[in-house]
């Protein structure tokens, strides 16, 4: 595994990241059971070091393509919470202008960030594309994707890292096993517990991660993303965690066993981070209380914008419509 030496700087950052995206979310719960949302907002809760940790080994010229756990993902990559805020809320500067209300559609090239598709899985394929569309150009670029175990059953997945392998493309896949697809337990749906054990049917490498690590999931991404660029290839990277919400805000969750949820609560990834960044000697609690406020400043901000922003006008509504 690569030395994934982290500077102080650096650790602060992630805890950042990752609690902005815990408060965004907070907000977003808060909003939507005070009726103040909009459509539907997938919980991002017991995601935080996965989306975070992932991203934060790529290039900012490497191409990203998050899913719907995957808040942190867009954060890093320079989407303001203001313009995510927005796109929840169907506000005409939403990611989306107005198009889409949730976390879907929240691409933005200039960013290199692929909006997510609805249907699961498909979009590893684009990410594939993408990738592939570096080797063509020969440009020492990476795609890095995300899927759920649920999406994992689905023929796409397995058709994608197929001829990822085939292609030897550079291509990073990770799954984000958290227990559940909507109210399906993981072993309702498949055998084994290992989804990474689907690496060795296309022979390509595959590693499990424990997901509530934001410095492992960094660690084995960064390997991942140096191989992919080093020309050697693809890799599938499980990282296992819980979610620890429903599905969605409408979702209460009542189908999950509560010893459950208190035995992953016990490895929260920001309580687990913030305990080690303390002991390390890192930071100070002060210090770390510091972030939190400012995460706390920045949602408030986004979410104050958002709901002060206009509707698109209607007659944009064909705007990006390409075919009927
Ligand atoms: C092809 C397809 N079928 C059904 C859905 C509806 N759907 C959205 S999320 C979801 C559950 C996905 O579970 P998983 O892949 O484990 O991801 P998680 O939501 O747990 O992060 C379902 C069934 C969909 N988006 N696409
Ligand atoms: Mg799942």
């Amino acid at each position: 595994m690569s030395e994934a030496l982290l500077t102080n700087a650096q650790h602060l950052e992630l805890f950042y990241w990752m609690m902005l995206t815990r408060v965004f979310d907070e907000n977003v719960v808060a909003l939507w059971k005070q009726g103040r949302g909009l459509g539907g907002a997938f919980s991002q809760r017991g995601h935080e070091a996965i989306s975070v940790g992932a991203s934060f080994a790529l290039a900012p010229d490497d191409v990203i393509a998050p899913m719907h756990r995957d808040l942190g993902a867009y954060l890093l990559r320079g989407m303001t919470p203001r313009r995510i805020f927005g796109n929840l809320l169907g506000r005409a500067d939403g990611v989306s202008g107005g198009r889409d209300a949730n976390f879907h559609g929240m691409g933005d090239l200039a960013l290199n960030t692929i909006g997510f598709i609805s249907h699961l899985p498909h979009s590893l394929p684009v990410a594939l594309g993408a990738a592939m569309s570096f080797v063509y150009r020969r440009e020492p670029r990476v795609a890095l994707t995300f899927t759920g175990d649920g999406a994992s059953s689905a023929g796409l997945f397995h058709e994608t890292l197929n001829l990822a392998a085939v292609w030897n493309a550079p291509l990073v896949v990770i799954v984000e096993n958290n227990q559940y697809a909507y109210s399906t337990p993981l072993d309702q749906q498949m055998k084994s517990p290992n989804l990474v054990e689907r690496a060795a049917a296309y022979a390509m490498p595959g590693v499990t991660v424990d997901g509530n690590d934001v410095e492992a999931v960094y660690a084995v991404t960064l390997d991942a993303v140096e191989r992919a660029r080093r020309g050697d290839g693809p890799t599938l990277i499980e990282a296992k965690t819980m979610r620890m919400l429903g599905h969605a805000i409408h979702d209460g969750a009542e189908y999950v066993p509560p010893a459950l949820l208190a035995e992953w609560e016990a490895r929260d990834p920001l309580h687990r981070y913030r305990e080690k960044l303390l002991s390390a000697g890192v930071a100070d609690a002060e210090e770390l209380d510091e972030i939190v406020q400012r995460a706390t400043v920045e949602v408030a901000d986004a979410v104050e914008h958002a709901e002060a922003s206009p509707l698109p006008e209607p007659a944009s509504v064909t705007h990006g419509v390409y075919a009927a």
